[in-house]
């Protein structure tokens, strides 16, 4: 199957898939054998979850959230064959090389891995006087190079470009607070060099209630953009305080290709919401939250992983132009 829409990228004709089923109508659909993986998977971990995986050498490889049975948040490598079947690593990522001030590790969470020029990059939720967004490379998933940070604290969901845009390297971020932040857009910011970043835009405000709640309270950016020839596909979570807590679904926008903090399009309805046992009970009830997506640019297939409850890792499949249709037929912005 070719798709309308072209996917920029590689092709990933092994990237885990299930075929929609029968009768299923919507745009995304879940593993039938979700959660992909376990929160018990290392022998010391509570709960597996938030994490991002990319195409590596004949499989896979990815950063993980493993929180241990201190309830300490840390990062894991890992690796699979098939991107259903994971190791990983037991021991925490020791990021090396930062100047000492911002390498000394307090707690990282929630990661993203982007591809960009001839190294994966991690981003991720780096505590320092408080949340703000960590930076490290790898090529080989073993040795991680530590750079600055990118924000001053507080910073969550730092989701790097897979290129340069008008020259400059450029990220998403979510300007946050200390705690269980309830308040949360979207800003696009650019650097020459991956340590200086600057000319921060705006690009998304939480939705109004009246129009779509399922993201009314805050948003944040969730996996690497992907390009297409509808504009950058960003996956984003959005969060509705209910009078029983916070909940986490995830929908979707087009940026505009060239100038992304320009949304053409951004989706009222959710794509997926916590609604299996697996999302709707576990540590924190109520949350799904997509970190990852792989594509296959030949046949348009994405599977995109998502943190549920935050205590395991789901899986959802999705076609990219029944996700560009849904996006603009359940456009929000006039
Ligand atoms: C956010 C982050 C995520 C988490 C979510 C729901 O603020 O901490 O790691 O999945 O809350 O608890």
């Amino acid at each position: 199957m070719t798709s309308k829409t072209k996917i920029f990228g590689t092709s990933v004709p092994n990237l885990p898939w299930e075929n929609r089923p029968e009768g299923c109508k919507a745009p995304m659909w879940r593993y039938s054998g979700n959660p992909v993986i376990p929160r018990n998977l290392l022998e010391d971990s509570n709960s597996i979850f938030n994490s991002a995986v990319v195409p590596f050498g004949e499989g896979f490889a990815g950063v993980f959230r493993c929180d241990d049975k201190n309830r300490r948040m840390a990062l894991h490598a890992g690796f699979s064959k098939d991107g259903f079947n994971w190791d990983i690593e037991p021991g925490i990522i020791r990021f090396e090389g930062a100047d000492p001030e911002v390498g000394e590790w307090v707690y990282g969470y929630d990661p993203r891995v982007t591809i960009l020029e001839d190294k994966y990059f991690v981003t991720w939720c780096n505590g320092y006087h408080g949340p703000t967004i960590g930076m490290a490379w790898t090529t080989d998933f073993k040795t991680f190079h530590q750079l600055e940070n990118a924000f001053l604290p507080y910073n969550r969901n730092g989701v790097l470009f897979p290129e340069k845009i008008g020259g400059r390297y450029a990220m998403l971020s979510r300007p946050s607070d200390t705690g269980h932040t309830s308040f949360g857009d979207i800003f696009y910011s650019e650097s020459p060099d991956l340590e200086f970043w600057g000319r921060h835009r705006h690009v998304m405000a939480p939705a109004a209630f009246e129009l779509s709640a399922w993201q009314c309270m805050k948003i944040g950016a969730g996996p690497v953009p992907i390009k297409t020839s509808e504009g950058w596909l960003l996956l984003f979570h959005g969060v509705l305080r209910s009078c029983n807590g916070y909940v986490y679904s995830f929908g979707s926008a087009l940026l505009d290709l060239e100038q992304p903090w320009k949304v053409l399009a951004r989706s009222g309805q959710y794509l997926i919401s916590p609604q299996t046992l697996y999302e709707c009970a576990g540590d924190v009830p109520n949350v799904a939250f997509p970190c990852a997506a792989l594509c296959d640019a030949e046949t348009g297939r994405i599977a995109v992983y998502y943190g549920c409850a935050d205590t395991v890792t789901g899986l959802c499949f999705g076609y990219v132009d029944d996700i560009v249709e849904f996006t603009k037929r359940t456009n929000i912005l006039k």
